[in-house]
């Protein structure tokens, strides 16, 4: 008896030595591949966009470029305030209009004349991108800006002169102003326009014009941690609509060489691509009014609780980010209206995390690689994940709850760092009544977020059922929502 239980003993030491010693086969990646920079953004999931400038005090969307400084006079601007709400919202940064179309700059540049310093704010002593960037520091929000490459107001648009102005512009903006997360490129450009007093259209070719290549250069050398945004990227690319909805296949690979900001038809290419040579992930940006600018007749016209959530799951549960515009006020406020709304969103938000009914669920996987099993997936470590076996495209997870549970929420997220692999899944609850199909035929990407009726459920079952290569899954949750007819 003795004797076999030192045998038993043995094979017990031998198979635990084996298994520690065996080598974990590293996963190849499936490229195109995310830089650090760009998964490091992608971890911010939502942040806002700052709508303000002179349209604010004209009451428009596209100042012409002949508006005059004097005309910019918030009576009671506050950065501060901006930074706080948003902070207080959940938004993790925030990006300025530093110049908008008609060329007016929010800051005392040395290059123009057509700036905050000629207007009667602070005296002409005023620095917004400086009030704004020590804001969001304070709060410890994230720091991006805006600088439309269209410029209205400037006599040498659309020669090579202007140019060089805007390069020098961006240099006053990524020098002067601490760490930028983001640098946002606009794509609408060229049309009719003040230009210094020419008043009449100037057309430009979007694709060679502004040189993007050197521009790009030389954000990289001022700022290198920054992901750049325009609606062919390099890093950052547009979803295609100002609606704030990222499309249910969406892919952050993209044919990056065949689109450029401001081309014709580039909706057809908002989708992304399977085959995708550059990983460029989208951004959906979107205003909490209807337009991006204040205006006071859309005081009573701010998206309502239902809308933003339906935006929320439709940006960052479908592989985008959601950049949400607000559009402070004559004040130079964050109007109350707005602020009430973006509280009840974070109110939502925070109600639906508190807690993860995964944690009270086994979870199965039909297949697993060695070394990445499904105890992976639901662990507090977002860099470990669970992998099916090399060639294996298909497989099925399986949550289990010993009682019925009240839910209606569902987050998945593949490992991004090795590519975007899931082409589609299938998504489907257990109810007393049985199985029910709630989802199907969709990408993952860095988060899919799914939404049912609140439903008491024992099982769900999330099928992967074709992939570029095998699978992997870093992180699931299931969550119960605060009830509300979502728009
Ligand atoms: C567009 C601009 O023309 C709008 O005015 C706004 O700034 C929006 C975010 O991008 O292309």
């Amino acid at each position: 008896m003795k004797h076999l239980n030192l045998v038993k003993i043995s094979i017990v030491m031998l198979l635990l030595v084996t298994s520690c010693t065996k080598e974990i086969k590293p996963i190849v990646p499936v490229g195109p591949l995310p830089n650090e920079h760009q998964l490091a953004w992608q971890e911010l999931e939502y942040y806002g966009f700052i709508h303000f400038n002179m349209n604010t005090f004209t009451n428009k969307e596209w100042g012409f470029g002949d508006e005059k400084p004097s005309q910019f006079n918030p009576s009671a601007l506050d950065a501060r305030q901006w930074a706080r709400v948003a902070k207080e919202s959940g938004m993790k940064g925030l990006i300025i209009t530093a110049k908008h179309h008609d060329g007016f700059a929010l800051w005392p540049s040395a290059l123009t004349e057509h700036s905050v310093k000629n207007s009667p704010w602070k005296d002409g002593k005023g620095d917004l991108i400086k009030d704004l960037s020590e804001a969001c520091k304070e709060f410890g929000l994230k720091f991006g800006v805006y600088l439309s490459p269209w410029d209205r107001n400037h006599p040498d648009y659309g020669k090579p002169e202007y140019v060089d102005y805007y390069r020098n512009q961006l240099r006053e903006l990524l020098t002067n102003y601490g760490s930028i997360f983001e640098v946002w490129f606009d794509g609408a450009n060229g049309g009719d326009g003040y230009y210094g007093g020419a008043n009449e259209e100037r057309r430009v070719d979007k694709r060679s014009y502004y040189g993007w290549p050197t521009t790009i250069n030389l954000v990289r050398e001022l700022q290198p941690q920054a992901v750049i945004f325009s609606d062919a990227g390099p890093d950052i690319r547009w979803v295609g609509n100002e609606r704030g909805y990222a499309y249910d296949t969406t892919w952050s690979p993209l044919l990056r060489d065949s689109v450029y900001a401001g081309m014709p038809g580039f909706d057809k290419y908002a989708k992304g691509q399977e085959n995708g040579t550059h990983w460029v992930p989208t951004e959906s940006d979107v205003s909490i009014r209807p337009g991006w600018y204040y205006h006071p007749e859309e005081d009573d016209k701010v998206k309502t609780l239902a809308h933003l959530v339906g935006i929320y799951f439709n940006s960052v549960g479908r592989n985008s980010s959601f950049l949400l515009n607000l559009p402070v006020d004559t004040r130079g406020l964050v109007h109350e209206n707005d602020e009430a709304q973006l509280k009840k969103l974070a109110a939502y938000l925070s109600a639906m995390y508190e807690k993860d009914f995964a944690d009270f669920a086994t979870l199965k996987a039909t297949v697993s690689r060695e070394g990445y099993g499904v105890e992976l997936i639901h662990d507090d470590d977002k860099k470990s994940f669970w992998a099916a076996p090399e060639g294996v495209h298909t497989a099925q997870l399986e949550l289990k709850w010993p009682s019925p549970q009240l839910v209606n929420a569902f987050m998945i997220q593949e490992y991004i760092p090795l590519g975007q692999r899931i082409k589609s899944f299938s998504f489907e609850i257990k109810t007393e009544k049985g199985w029910q199909s709630i989802e199907k035929d969709a990408t993952i990407g860095n988060k899919r977020l799914i939404r049912f009726e609140t439903s008491s459920i024992t099982a769900m079952r999330f099928s992967i059922t074709d992939a570029k290569s095998s699978p992997l899954i870093s992180n699931l949750g299931v969550y119960k929502a605060p009830d509300l007819k979502v728009e």
